[in-house]
This record gives structure tokens, sequence and C-alpha cells, in this order.
């Protein structure tokens, strides 16, 4: 039942943004009676059953907030079992909520029966009638409801109540006794029909109201004295034909004024039918300079921005959200709060969830579920991008909890969260109880190796896993402050031989370069052990986000290499099946040079290897930029092939350097072997303009062809 009455609802609401719903969506709630205490809004409301007709109303919920969009369900914390002397089943109307010295007390009015107050050391209860009577009984009166306390700054509460009648009291000291009779209130404010909301603002005392039926708005009076006479000053918000009821709660809160109502805007039921499931909207409120209210407009034409953030590396409640599309909210157990009635597209909202300086790193979600099913992580809307899903398998009962675990990918700073609920349709996946995720400062390297002595280089290099760069090794000087804007990083992105998806095999190589000024991305999996990785082959694209990351990274200010990277110096590399990725992706134009380390694209085109991307000589069409094949000499399997390849670039400077070592190159020999010398000097000569390290590669008897048995060649476009 409950969920066709929810669920029809929000898609009754097709049409609507997400601005314009009620506050809260897994319930009908009426009556707000909102309360700030230190940095939280307290958010006390009545409950329509899901199933009214009329007026079916058993318990008092509570709401929180600290940025007035997101808020927790914490439940019913007060019902009519708590007052012993009512044995009716329904009434529970609209209550009000007062802290004095360290104590709560819950005023509630049960139709017909007087208005009974409760008591608790905490704002969330439990609360118990410490007086076992009514504390306002005129006789069985159906007027003596909706009451409205007010402390006032000598100490003096008040309590306003009553509908169409108004009345007043004052209350002893203890909160919970009258200290005068009930006094009815001949000069009414105009319009007033119920729901009093009394306050006092810069000395200035108001009474807001729902003003008179049909349809009601919400009318204020004010005066200067906390027992009247009261003066009509127009509506807070005023009544339109789509209101259908009101009942006001007002508050300041970090600065700001807000305004709470009631609508009937989850649902589409016509007006004539008038079935009591109403929900509480918000609105913002702000004042003239006499103290007067600005008229807000209908619920549905104003927004509350959020006035804080939402922190997701917590513990948070699932019952937590700016809305529910077709859920529910339910107790399990004597306190806790559940998400259920969790269908296949159904999610939740939180708004302006600030991932920070930290990468979301891990998520887990605490379940229970008979069919299982998956709760994705979206953001910036419901078909945004996903950034972690948790696949939830049957925990053997929806009441059975087990927490599941995945990772989650690097998010960064502010933005709206939906958790998109999928599976078998028709059915309720699991029951949520609450996700946390855990971060972890921006790039921050979750692994880290000082591979043999950090290198040769002038910048002693490591070897990092970092955060939000599934797949990646990353290789830099261990003392980042050296370089700035005017010192740069140049990069050079790797793909491994074989495909693999790890350095395993190259990263003394790799890190010997990093040692010289570099910043290297390989593909794949930090090398844990100098073995070989056994997973998936690595792919092409692995590259392409090399090179997106540097470049993210460059700009990103929360990354310790914002400013520090020359993007305009890419070097593409790779060895073997690396190197077929590297030409595979050749035609990418941030490219500014190529490394093409024992491997050259196939000749004979008929051959295929299964996960190598093997395209064909046309491909070197797309080489912008210079190039330098290093091989390993006749006896390397990718002899001819690179050769062939360096024999066709016409176009673009190109050199071929071959060392006699066959197809395995020198990369596992300490610092990378004598391959390191040609491809520092490459590098440097490329990327840094260096005109000492050209010269290995430049003139007649070029540096690399002295040295001891490397066989160069190179175009004439080399020497220009
Ligand atoms: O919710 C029950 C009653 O309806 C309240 O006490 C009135 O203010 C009206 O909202």
């Amino acid at each position: 039942m409950k969920r066709n009455i929810l669920a029809g609802l929000a898609l009754g609401l097709a049409g609507f943004s997400w601005a314009q719903q009620p506050t809260i969506s897994t319930k009908y709630t009426a009556d707000p009676a909102p309360y700030v205490h230190g940095d939280t809004i307290y958010l006390y409301t009545t409950h329509d059953e899901d199933d009214a007709e009329n007026f079916k109303m058993y318990d008092w919920l509570l709401y929180t907030s600290t940025d007035m969009v997101n808020w927790q369900d914490h439940g019913a914390v007060a019902s009519l079992d708590d007052f012993k002397w009512y044995d009716g089943k329904n009434g529970a109307w609209a209550e009000c909520v007062v802290e004095r010295n360290g104590k709560w007390y819950m005023y509630c009015p049960i139709h017909g029966h007087g208005i009974g107050v409760l008591v608790a050391d905490s704002p969330y209860g439990p609360f118990k009638d410490p007086i076992g009577k009514p504390l306002v009984w005129q006789k069985e009166h159906w007027n003596d409801i909706d009451p409205s306390v007010f402390i006032d700054d000598d100490g003096q509460a008040y309590m306003y109540w009553g509908n169409p009648k108004l009345y007043c009291a004052l209350l002893n000291e203890d909160m919970i006794s009258l200290k005068s009779d009930a006094m009815q209130l001949h000069d009414v404010p105009e319009h007033y029909q119920e729901g009093p909301w009394f306050y006092k603002r810069n000395g200035k005392y108001y009474l807001a109201y729902a003003s008179t039926c049909c349809p009601e708005g919400l009318g204020y009076a004010m005066s200067d004295n906390a027992l009247g006479p009261w003066t009509f000053k127009g509506y807070v918000m005023a009544p339109t034909p789509r209101t259908r009821g009101n009942h006001p709660g007002i508050i300041d809160y970090r600065g700001k004024s807000f305004g709470f109502g009631l609508n009937y805007d989850l649902k589409n039921i016509s007006i004539k039918e008038h079935k009591e499931r109403r929900n509480v909207g918000a609105f913002p409120l702000s004042y003239n300079a006499d103290g007067t209210i600005v008229e807000s407009p209908y619920f549905q034409d104003v927004k509350v921005e959020p006035i804080g953030t939402f922190n997701p590396f917590r513990k948070v409640e699932a019952e937590t959200m700016a809305w529910g599309y077709g859920l529910k909210t339910v107790k399990r157990g004597i306190e806790d709060i559940i998400v259920t009635d969790v269908n296949d597209g159904e999610y939740i909202l939180l708004k302006n969830v600030d991932f920070g300086n930290k990468m979301a790193h891990k998520l887990i979600v605490s379940a229970a579920s008979t069919v299982g099913g998956k709760a994705e992580f979206h953001i910036d809307g419901v078909k945004g991008k996903i950034i972690g899903t948790a696949t939830i398998k049957s925990t053997g009962g929806d009441d059975k909890y087990k927490e599941f675990q995945t990772s989650i990918a690097a998010v960064g700073g502010v933005h709206d969260l939906y958790i998109v609920f999928r599976g078998a349709k028709g059915k309720n996946l699991f029951n949520l109880d609450w996700w946390k995720m855990t971060g972890i400062p921006a790039n921050y390297a979750t692994l880290e190796k000082v591979v043999e002595d950090g290198g040769t280089g002038k910048y002693p290099a490591v070897m990092q896993e970092i955060s939000g760069l599934e797949a990646h090794t990353v290789f830099m000087p261990k003392d980042l402050s050296q370089f700035n804007e005017q010192n740069p990083l140049p990069v050079l992105v790797w793909g491994n031989g074989a495909c693999t998806n790890s350095p395993w095999e190259h990263f003394k190589f790799l890190n010997e370069i990093a040692s010289h000024g570099y910043l290297v991305i390989a593909t794949g999996y930090f090398p844990k052990e100098e073995k070989p990785y056994n997973g998936e082959m690595s792919k092409p694209e692995q590259q392409i986000e090399s090179i997106d990351w540097a470049i993210a990274q460059n700009s990103n200010k929360l990354s310790p290499l914002y400013g520090k990277i020359n993007t305009k110096a890419i070097c593409a590399s790779g060895m073997s099946c690396g190197g077929l990725q590297t030409l595979y992706n050749c035609a990418d134009k941030r490219i500014s040079t190529y490394m093409i380390c024992n491997s050259g694209l196939f000749i004979d085109p008929s051959i295929a290897m299964p996960n190598m991307p093997m395209p064909g000589k046309d491909q070197l069409k797309s080489v912008h930029a210079p190039i330098i094949y290093i091989l390993g000499g006749e006896t390397d399997i990718a002899y001819n092939n690179g050769m062939d390849d360096f024999h066709r670039i016409k176009d673009v400077p190109a050199f071929a350097a071959n060392y006699p070592v066959g197809h395995g190159g020198t990369y596992r020999q300490p610092h990378g072997g004598e391959f390191r010398f040609p491809a520092v000097a490459w590098l440097n000569w490329q990327l840094k303009g260096d005109q000492e390290a050209a010269k290995m590669f430049k003139g007649e008897k070029c540096g690399l062809s002295q040295r001891k048995d490397w066989k160069i060649e190179k175009n004439q476009l080399i020497d220009k």
C-alpha cells in the first residue's frame, strides 16, 4: 500500500525540479515545529499515516539538519502511547518543543482531549509525561489545539494556542504547570484561524498563524507586548489556489531566516477528496527594516539554498537526504531508522556534498537483502557520472545486515550526490542502514617506494600509487618544491611490454627518467614486487588517461603537482606491445614527442595478436612530432618492424638507435641500464630544449654513435 502511495506520488511529480519539492519525502508530515539548538535545526512534525482519509495521526516525528536541505529522519520521538491518561487511538495534533535548563519540553495537543506535556533530557527523547494529566484541559474542548511556547528574555514562558479562538497562558518556570488561567484573547488578529507561532525578534513580538480558510495562507501580526494587542501585518505566505491548509514555523539559523509550512505537493489527489496526507515544506524568509516580514511566494515558486555543505566522510545514516524518490523510512528496533521500499530506478539525493580536498577512496554500505541489487553513487544528476557502485548481494533476509565495500573514484569539490538503486523490477531490492566514504587527501600516495637509490638524476625520485588514479603507477621527484611554472616537469606516459597492466619490468628505467626531472605516468598497477603481473592486459586508453590526469593535476589547486607540470611537453612512449599502444594513440595532438622501445608496427598485416592494438602502417601518417626508436639490435623480434617504421617516417625528425641486447632491452638492469642514456638525452632535448643533450643525436659523429655498441640511423630532419 505505502509503496503505491509514495512511488505514485513521486511519479506524479515527474516535472518537478528538486528545489520546489517538500522538505520531507519519505513520510507524510504536517505542522512543522522547528527549533534551533547549537548548530542543528530540530524539525518536529506531526505525522499523517500513509492511508489517511482524514486526520489519522498517532505520533510525533523528528528530523534534523545543519544545512536546511539535507534532513535526517529520527522517526517518532513521541506518540499517543506516552500519555497514559489518554486511551484513544487518534489525535496526535500539532506539537511544539522548547528547551529550558537542559530539558526539552514537548507540548502535545490530543484533539478534543486537551494539551499534554512531555519532557526529555535530549532533543531526541525519550520524552516522558511528568504530570500524568493534561496541562491544558478546559472541557471537552475541540479548540484546544496547536500550542506555541516561547520563553521571553525575562524568563517568563508563554503558551498561545487555539482554533478559531485564541488563548494564552503563562507557564511556571518548571514548564510543566500553568502560572495563569487560560486567557482567551478577544482581540484576535485579522484572518486568524489556528496554528499560532509565537516568537520575539529584535524586541518585537510576532504571532504567525494559519489564516482563515479557504484557501489558508500564513498570516502574521506584531505587538510590542507578549500579551498583545496584536496588529495584523499581512502574509508570510499569501493564500493561493494551490494552498489547502497551513501551519507556520519560523526560525533564524546561521544568519538567515526560514519559514516552514505545509502543503499537499507530494500527491495528486483532488481538493474535493481532502485526504489528510500532507507535506512539510520550507522557504527562505526575510524581514524589512521595520521588522515586518517580506511576503514569500508559494512553496513551489521559491528555493531553499543549502547554507552549508554535507560531509560524506563519516557514517551517514541512509535516512539522511534532501529527497528520496519513491522511498520509505521506517523504524528498525528501538532507535534505528532504515530506508526501505527500494525499487529499481529509485534514489536518494543529497545536496551540496563536499568532497573537499579529499579523494573519496572507499565506500561501505550497510544493507540487508533477500534479492540483491546495486547502489550506484552518481554525482550531479541521476544520470551523472558514477563514482562508485556497491553491489549488494543477498544477505539471507531483509533484516540481516552486512557491509558491502567498493572503491570509489576521485571526486573533489562540491557536488549533489544521487544514490541510484538498480535491480530486479517490482521488488524491494534491499533495506539500507547507513553508508560511509573514507577519504584520503587528494593525490595522496597510497603506496610509495624508493626504487634503488632514487635514480642517478639531480632529483631523487619515488614510485607511487596515487589515490584516484586507478591502474596507473607514477614516478616523480620526491621533492617537488624545486618545480614551478619556470621549472616545470615534462611528462612521459608509458605503456608496458606485453601490454601487461603493471610496469613491473620497467620501473627502474622509469624511475631513473623521473630522477632527471620528469613526471612519468606508467600504465598499470603499482608493482609491489619485481615479478610478472598476472591480471588482465592493459588498454591503450590508459595512456590517454595518463595525459588527462597530468593536465588535470597542473590546474588542480588541491594537487601537489599544481602549476608544476609542462603540459606542452609530453612524450608518449612504450615498450613492445606498449610501443604499439603508443602508436595507436599517436594522433593525440597533446603529444610532443614519441619514444618507441623494442617495438614497431607489424609489417605483415595478417598477424593479429589477441588484446594487442594492431594498427596498420598507415597509422604512421598520424605521427606528428619527433620520434625515436630504441631497439635491441637484429636479435630483437621487433627490429624489422621498428626499422621499417623508421624508414617510412619522412615528415618529422626520426632517429633509430640499436643496442645489441635483444627484445628485452636493459630496463631491469640498475637504473634501467644502457637504454637510459639515449632515453634521457632524447627527452632532455625534445622536452626541455637542452642543446647539450641534442648532441647525442645531432651531427655526423653524434654522441650516441660514439657510445660503445650503439648503431644509429636518422633522417635528415634530425640535423636541421
Ligand atoms: O495536523 C492537525 C491539525 O491540522 C493541526 O493541529 C492544525 O494546525 C492543522 O494543521
